[in-house]
């Protein structure tokens, strides 16, 4: 980076976090496109804004014990990091999977700022999780960590304060759980304190689905400028959780084909198109893996050690993980004629990947843009709860693609405004940065 602010800035980042390569990721990667921004700007350098932004305004740490089937007692590491409230109370997922540390916990929440900040619904940014596996693990062990972890995150949240809803490992049973003990600690029906609850009591609908569509909606606008669409797309979509099937299902409805999808152990290729049921039963009914699929279709094929994005495809829609797609596979994909890449999942793609994919002519939709459907429909579940409203699944998903919408168009044009025409990751970071920042600058020195 050629500015002295902003290189100074990501030394102090580097310096006060040590070890937290994601986190330092994540920053440079926001970093790296507020050059011209701060030049524009040097009322930011000011009131020291950068160094305020990179900076959690709250990080919250604690055990989490509880009592396994068999008995034995269990700890766990929980965080909630409340990264930036500028523009309303902090809002975004929380993560359960044996791999979560702080550092991961704070790149998300740090991504988790520009995204809210472009849905335009007035939510700041936040994250949180445990490094528990809720793989392999009983209804009730998953009941008693959600309690546990509730009992301390409880104090820290609330519908105007913070709301978590869900992200890797945490979907609507955990939710379920985890808002009944807030419930039964606060004695009080506060819907709007967690988003994803069930649509019998507080959730919206189309949350579930929100991320993978919105996700769908976003490319499709991107393919719109080239005159394209998703019909008659070959598509490759990694993971198989909630975003991913989600995502398969509105790129069928297009018109497209999806070849190929996968979880941490492997993926399947069904050159006949993926069937949804199948998965759906597979991975939503049965909590199963993936291999599942090949077994049951003779038309599918189950790879282990290899990368889904060996697969030949049209449009490829990253949605298990961070840095699930490196450089190597960013070569493969466009030797294979990709006309767009779109993160589902935070961060999938590798920097150099990523610079790779835009110099050759891909359209590429970055997470905080294309993924934010999932954030923006949470939104929508706040506003129903405050009227103790319920919306139909068509209002609701008609409102998911007006933003989605609004948020390509957003970033397209702040991309053109700084000439940077077809940068979507350039205009997503500038879009949600801008709105951010302007907001802090009015709240003073907080
Ligand atoms: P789920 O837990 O429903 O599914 C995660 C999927 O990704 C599973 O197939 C899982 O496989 C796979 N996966 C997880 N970790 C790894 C890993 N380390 N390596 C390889 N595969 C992995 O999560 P979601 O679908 O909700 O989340 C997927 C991504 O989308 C995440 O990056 C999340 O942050 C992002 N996201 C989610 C939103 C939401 O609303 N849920 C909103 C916006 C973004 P396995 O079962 O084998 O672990
Ligand atoms: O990464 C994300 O945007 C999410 N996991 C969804 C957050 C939310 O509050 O719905």
């Amino acid at each position: 980076m050629s500015n002295s602010y902003i290189d100074s800035v990501y030394e102090q980042v580097l310096t006060r976090n040590p070890g937290e390569k994601e986190f330092h990721q994540a920053v440079h990667e926001v970093l790296e496109s507020l050059e011209p921004v701060v030049e524009r700007h040097p009322e930011y350098e000011e009131v020291a804004l950068l160094e305020r932004l990179v900076e959690p305004e709250r990080q919250v740490i604690f055990r989490v014990p509880w009592v396994d089937d068999h008995g034995r007692v269990q700890i766990n590491r929980a965080y909630r990091v409340q990264f930036n409230s500028a523009l309303g109370p902090y809002k975004g997922g929380l993560r359960f999977h044996p791999s979560v540390n702080r550092g991961i916990i704070k790149f998300l929440g740090f991504e988790q700022i520009f995204k809210n900040a472009l849905t335009g619904l007035g939510i700041g940014g936040g994250k949180g999780g445990s490094d528990f596996d809720p793989h392999g693990k009983s209804d009730n062990e998953v009941m008693r960590f959600c309690q546990s972890f509730m009992t301390e995150l409880s104090r820290h949240i609330g519908e105007s304060t913070d709301v978590p809803a869900g992200d890797i490992g945490v979907g609507g049973r955990e939710i379920g759980y985890m808002f009944g003990q807030y419930k039964r600690l606060a004695n009080a029906y506060e819907a709007g304190v967690l988003t994803g609850k069930g649509v019998g009591w507080g959730g919206s609908l189309a949350r579930t689905e929100a991320t993978g569509y919105g996700l769908v909606m976003f490319t499709e606008r991107m393919l719109t400028t080239r005159q394209q669409s998703f019909d008659g797309q070959r598509v490759v979509v990694s993971g198989s959780g909630n975003v991913a099937i989600y995502a398969i299902q509105k790129a069928q409805e297009l018109g497209a084909t999806v070849v190929a999808c996968s979880d941490s152990a492997g993926y399947v290729v069904d050159e006949d198109g993926l069937d949804l049921d199948l998965i759906r039963e597979i991975k939503e009914l049965r909590r199963g893996r993936i291999s599942e699929y090949a077994s049951a279709k003779p038309s599918a094929r189950y790879v282990v050690g290899g990368s889904i994005w060996d697969v030949p495809c049209t449009v490829a829609l990253p949605s298990a993980t961070q840095n699930e797609l490196n450089l190597l596979d960013a070569k493969t994909l466009v030797k294979n004629g990709v006309v767009a890449v779109a993160e589902g999942a935070n961060m999938p793609t590798e920097p150099d990947a990523t610079d790779f994919l835009k110099e050759n002519g891909v359209l590429f939709g970055p997470g905080k843009a294309a993924n934010a459907g999932g954030v923006a429909t949470s939104a929508l579940e706040m506003q129903q709860n405050a009227r103790r409203d319920q919306w139909t699944f068509d209002h609701t998903a008609e409102r998911l693609q007006q933003i989605m919408d609004s948020i390509h168009d957003r970033c397209a044009e702040t991309a053109d405004d700084y000439d940077h025409p077809g940068d979507y990751v350039f205009g997503a970071n500038v879009a949600g940065f801008t709105q951010v920042a302007d907001a802090m600058l009015a709240q003073g020195i907080i």
